[in-house]
């Protein structure tokens, strides 16, 4: 930038949109839930595209709904749509006929789009064509694709080390163009391949695969209707997972207890319409949660110890009652330190750090010592701790007590974000490959691939901030408002000799930029994509590892789009020109010829091109569903940790991050949160009532907050403070716009996962 232009924004402005607070709703779903997805499609896609899109969602051989990676069921899909409120909403945002051209370029300079927050950024409609923003330049200027590709090729060729270069992807990239992805990154000579799931899952893949050897759940949906308690802890599905609360209704009925934990009382785990039934539209709801745990944030390791406890002591009583003894002795490691490491907790300590009633616990106790198939579903609450992955080894530790994995109806059910962040790691997006996987490629493509490990999120921000890192290019996502600490990577970013965005939508992360920068638009999940005439489609996988095909239905917007995967082709070509190994223009003929590929590489995707294209997928193969642990041991490892709870001040608050209804991660749909009473306002900071008049604060009070993490000051200014049903010394904001507060050096041990669910903070009254 020359010293006349203005430095875009990092962060969203401050203004306020206008408060207004109803009571927190006690259904989930029902007919609000249609009118207000039946609002955004239209209002972004018109009527005829809009019932286009939403009649083949989710249907066998229709589209993968790109909002979450929950299931489809297998047999029983609804005939009108098998969708949510919040699919629907995902699939207005992206097939908006709103799109952006060279015009809308040249008439808005990158600083005054930096002005806009998200919400508003969002709703300026699709990238139509490529994008180009030269040094110093205030707008972006249009671009052929193939001076886009020169342009990237030229910058990642003069690089010292192709370690200089990373590559983020987001989840919602198919198997197809990820695993060509990593391919490109592997040949031209890095491991720097970050992804959301660092930010999201990391905690989970780690604490499972060294506890039961692989990194994913366990569970069918089927097992959840032949289960006998369901554990849900830290998620918030009535809005991010709306499809999972069919599934619950379901399992109720068969005769499931749901047991949920949480800081919050969240609508969707409470009661659901189906709107999906009769009974449902009529607003005929059915309960859900039986014994509802208001845990305080990051109190779950000290919950699910006391849980433990008391279960150890019936066990003792009545020996061989409570625990599995035979699948403990067959199929686990490591009882005796785990059982000498319960037997020496204080129980009374951990009740407290908890936060929950005795009763409440004494209760959850006598449910999981009379009950023998319990599914553990758990999410962001318990992910993005700094003891995640511990917490989740003691999720992990319950239910092999109760012998409760690798049988019908019991088991691991991390419930997963993007609605193919599981396919992409599959697919060998992981900055840490293992030695088998890279032994494939090299056997299948002649050439050696990096063996040295890569940068993950965090690291990758850290080096683009000290300059070993130069050329940031991202496949989806949005880097800057996803990740922690908004003013230090904006830094990176800014650092960067070249940064790329292979896109759908405009988001702030195309605004702060390197030096140069570039937008690549892509088809998306809804898109019809068509190579030499002939209808193609890609494949996702979903959150229980099916893997099924998703085929576009809708006309693209432009005509100047490319599929992911082409764009790698093309990056591919470019950069490594006639030195490649790999036959990039076999794949731009015809998706199948990159499935075919994939089987050679990837266990479990043999006759990939037959399989996938069956109308329910396949299953991906699993071990640990049939109880078989590929672990060092060979068996199930039983875990010892101990609780250490964040030390805070009496004027300090654990704050968590969480979404509101109302939006996909950054992308914000609209300002309402419906369920949680909150609306047309999204920079509100939750507060218990004890703690306001402790603080002196009044309702709608406005404040900033604070974090002092390694004595870095970092403030959210403009905040209004609203009375909740949350834990003393327990806040929630929004993300992203409080990411600003996330630290970038405080992260989940062993995981790396930004503690987003638990910054420090300090609240001040705005004068
Ligand atoms: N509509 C919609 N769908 C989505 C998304 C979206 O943004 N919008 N995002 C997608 C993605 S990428 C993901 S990862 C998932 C996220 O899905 P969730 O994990 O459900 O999302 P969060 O809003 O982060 O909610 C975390 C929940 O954990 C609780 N929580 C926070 N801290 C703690 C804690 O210390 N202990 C316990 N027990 N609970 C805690 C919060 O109160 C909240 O209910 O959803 C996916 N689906
Ligand atoms: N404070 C805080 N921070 C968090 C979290 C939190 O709970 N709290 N959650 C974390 C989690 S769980 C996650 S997963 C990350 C999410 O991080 P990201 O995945 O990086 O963020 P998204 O908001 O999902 O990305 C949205 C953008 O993706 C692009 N896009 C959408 N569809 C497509 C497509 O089909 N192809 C391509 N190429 N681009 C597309 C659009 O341009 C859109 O603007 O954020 C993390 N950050
Ligand atoms: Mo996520």
């Amino acid at each position: 930038m020359n010293k006349n232009t203005k430095i875009p924004n990092s962060e969203n402005p401050e203004a306020f949109t206008g408060l207004e607070l109803g009571e927190p709703k006690e259904t989930a779903a029902g007919i609000p839930a249609v009118i207000s997805s039946a609002k955004h499609i239209f209002s972004e896609m018109g009527i005829g595209r809009g019932l286009k899109a939403l009649s083949s969602l989710n249907q066998k051989g229709g589209i993968d709904c790109p909002g979450c990676a929950w299931p489809d069921p297998d047999d029983d899909r609804s005939g009108i749509a098998e969708y949510c409120e919040n699919g629907a909403k995902a699939i207005a945002e992206e097939a908006t006929t709103k799109k952006l051209d060279a015009k809308f370029f040249a008439e808005n300079s990158v600083y005054n789009l930096s002005q806009l927050d998200d919400y508003r950024i969002g709703k300026k409609g699709r990238v139509a064509q490529p994008m180009y923003l030269a040094k110093d330049a205030t707008h972006y200027t249009q671009i052929s694709w193939e001076d886009a590709f020169a342009k990237i090729a030229t910058h990642l060729n003069v690089l010292a080390s192709p370690n200089e270069a990373v590559f983020y992807t987001s989840g919602r990239t198919s198997n197809e163009a990820a695993f060509l992805y990593q391919l490109f990154v592997r040949e031209y000579g890095t491991n720097n391949l970050p992804d959301c799931s660092n930010m999201c899952h990391e905690s989970s893949g780690v604490a499972l695969s060294e506890t039961v050897g692989i990194g994913k759940g366990s569970v069918k949906l089927e097992d959840f209707y032949n289960t006998e308690v369901i554990l849900i802890l830290g998620q918030n599905p009535g809005t991010n997972h709306p499809r999972m609360l069919s599934a619950l209704k379901k399992a109720k009925e068969t005769g499931a207890t749901i047991i949920s934990i949480n800081p919050i009382v969240e609508t969707g785990l409470l009661n659901f319409a189906n709107p999906q039934e009769i009974k449902g539209a009529l607003g005929i709801k059915s309960k859900l949660t039986d014994i509802y745990l208001q845990v305080k944030i990051n109190g779950d390791m000290a919950l699910l110890k006391a849980l433990m406890y008391l279960m150890l002591e019936a066990e003792e009583k009545s020996k061989g009652n409570v625990f599995d003894l035979d699948f403990i002795k067959n199929s686990t490691a490591n009882f005796d330190a785990f059982i000498a490491n319960i037997k020496a907790q204080n129980f009374e300590m951990l009740v407290k750090e908890s936060g929950v009633p005795l009763q409440q616990i004494i209760s959850v106790a006598n449910i999981l010592i009379t009950k023998k198939k319990i599914i553990a579903c758990w999410a962001m609450g318990l992910t993005q701790h700094k003891n995640a992955v511990e917490t989740i080894q003691d999720v992990v530790n319950i239910l092999l007590l109760k012998g409760s994995i690798g049988k019908p109806g019991a088991g691991t059910c991390p419930v997963r974000g993007h609605s193919n962040v599981q396919g992409d790691r599959t697919m060998g997006i992981y900055e840490k490959p293992s030695t088998q996987f890279l032994e494939n490629i090299k056997r299948v493509f002649d050439f050696t691939p990096p063996q040295e490990h890569g940068l993950d999120v965090v690291e990758c921000i850290q080096a683009m901030h000290n300059k070993t890192a130069k050329v940031f290019i991202a496949m989806g996502g949005n880097f800057l408002s996803a990740t922690p600490d908004t003013e230090f990577t904006a830094q990176a970013l800014r650092n960067c000799a070249l940064t790329v965005h292979v896109s759908t939508k405009l988001n702030r992360s195309h605004l702060i930029t390197g030096e140069e920068a570039l937008i690549l638009p892509c088809l998306a999940r809804t898109d019809i994509e068509e190579i030499n005439g002939e209808r193609q489609f890609i494949s996702v996988e979903n959150s229980m590892g099916v893997v099924s095909m998703s085929k576009g239905t809708l006309k693209p917007i432009s005509n100047n789009l490319m599929s992911e995967a082409a764009i790698v082709c093309h990056l591919a070509k470019a950069t490594l020109q006639n030195k490649s190994k790999v036959n990039w223009d076999l794949y731009l003929q015809h998706n199948d010829n990159i499935r075919e590929d994939i089987e050679k590489i990837i266990p479990g995707f043999d006759a990939y091109n037959i399989r996938v294209r069956k109308p329910e997928g396949f299953y991906l193969p699993n071990r640990a569903r049939i109880n078989e642990y590929k672990t060092k041991s060979g068996k199930a490892n039983f875990t010892v940790s101990h609780v250490s709870s964040i030390p805070l001040q009496p004027h300090e608050y654990l704050m968590m991050t969480i979404r509101s209804h109302d939006q996909f991660n950054t992308t914000i749909y609209g300002l309402d949160d419906r369920y949680r009473g909150i609306y047309n306002e999204r920079r509100v900071i939750l507060m218990n009532k004890k703690d306001m008049e402790k603080a002196g604060l009044q309702q709608k009070q406005i404040v900033d907050i604070y974090n002092y993490h390694n004595g870095v000051k970092r403030v959210a200014h403009q905040f209004i403070v609203i009375e909740f049903n949350i834990p003393e010394q327990c806040v929630a904001t929004y993300f992203p716009e409080t990411n600003v507060l996330v630290p970038i050096n405080s992260t989940a041990d062993k995981s790396n996962t930004p503690t987003s669910k638990s910054v420090v903070v300090e609240i001040k009254k705005v004068k």
